[in-house]
This record gives C-alpha cells, structure tokens and sequence, in this order.
C-alpha cells in the first residue's frame, strides 16, 4: 500500500534560548514510520505566519495528517494537546515582535476545536515506550495554540486531520532520544 503522507513541524529557537528541542526531535525522526511518510517542517515563531506556512505545505503535499510540536519548558511529560482554542495572549512577543493580547485568532469563528488525531492513543504508546506522557486541556494562548486552532479550523470537515504535541525541555529525564522515541511511538498509533 501506498504510504500516507504526514506533514510533521517543529519550531524554530524563541524566547532567547539557542535551539527549541521541538525541531531538534523531528528533524531527528526517520522518514517513515508505521504507514507514513514523513515530511518536515521548521516553522517560525511568529503568530498567523507559523499556521499559514503549515496550511499551505500541508495542502501542497496532500497530507493526510498534519502532526505539530512545540516546546514546553515547563512540563515534565510529553503532553498531546486535547483542544485549540481560538485566542492570542503572548506573554512574551513572538519572533517577528508580536504580542497580541486577549485578541482572537479568528473572529466569529467557533471558541475551541478538538484535536483531530488520536490523542489519547498517542499517551498510551508514549507511555508504553517508556516515557512519561500526559494528556493536556491547553496547549496555551501563544504561537502554538494558534497554529493548532488555526490548524482545526481550517481542515475542520475535511479529510485532513491535525494534533499538537508539546514536548519538555531537553534534561537527563528527557534526552533529545526519548523525546525521538515518544513522537515515533505517537505517529505509530495514528490510525
Ligand atoms: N513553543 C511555544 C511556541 C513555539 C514553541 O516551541 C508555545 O508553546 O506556544
């Protein structure tokens, strides 16, 4: 059988650090896994651009699914994110110096879209790979929740699903394979 084609992005360094351990893992990745072959994509920090790039790639190679990662620094697990919901609050500006504030990402568009790709199966086989995986309710008001609402919105009824995973900062916990090794084992239970 022909493989499915998945758009996988990462994100390029923000907020001062030198590299968003998010791009490090998925560049890392083979190219392919399970059904899929893989196609990546770096992607700016930077509110509306970040989403357009990945719309427009995943259109232009017909992906059937379109997997995103981003950095979570705070977080001690690999989390898929459950929901986008459609607001911009930057705590801090975007790279291009963008900082909107309680704005929404798209006007009379519905408030929040669930993921559209397995996410409670992707916990599971994170975890059973060994490292520890948690389901999140926010994938957080700023460059990467917008790309996923942005994401959900736009395929919203169509063939083409989406998801978010936020993945921890690089640490003896989570080395740059253990994080490989959870998104290998996330895009493996996508059915
Ligand atoms: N994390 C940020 C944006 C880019 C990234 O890797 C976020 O969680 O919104």
């Amino acid at each position: 059988m022909e493989p499915e084609t998945l758009l996988i992005t990462g994100f390029m360094p923000f907020g001062g650090d030198p590299v968003n351990p998010s791009w490090e893992a998925v560049k890392a990745l083979p190219d392919r896994i399970g059904g899929f072959s893989l196609h990546k994509l770096l992607l700016p920090v930077e509110f509306g651009c970040a989403a357009d790039l990945a719309y427009a790639e995943a259109q232009a190679i017909r992906a059937s699914a379109v997997l995103c990662v981003g950095l979570a620094a705070g977080r001690t697990a690999v989390t898929p994110e459950a929901i986008g919901i459609n607001i911009r609050d930057a705590r801090i500006p975007d790279n291009a110096g963008a900082a909107p504030k309680g704005e929404p990402i798209e006007p009379d568009a519905p408030a929040a879209y669930f993921s559209t790709l397995p996410v409670r199966g992707m916990v599971e086989a994170i975890r059973s790979c060994g490292v520890p995986s948690a389901l999140s309710y926010t994938a957080g008001t700023y460059v990467c929740n917008d790309l996923l609402y942005t994401l959900l919105h736009r395929f919203a009824n169509t063939g083409t699903r989406a998801a978010f995973i936020h993945v921890p900062a690089i640490s003896e916990q989570f080395p740059l394979t253990a994080l490989c090794r959870a998104l290998e084992a996330a895009i493996e239970a996508i059915r």
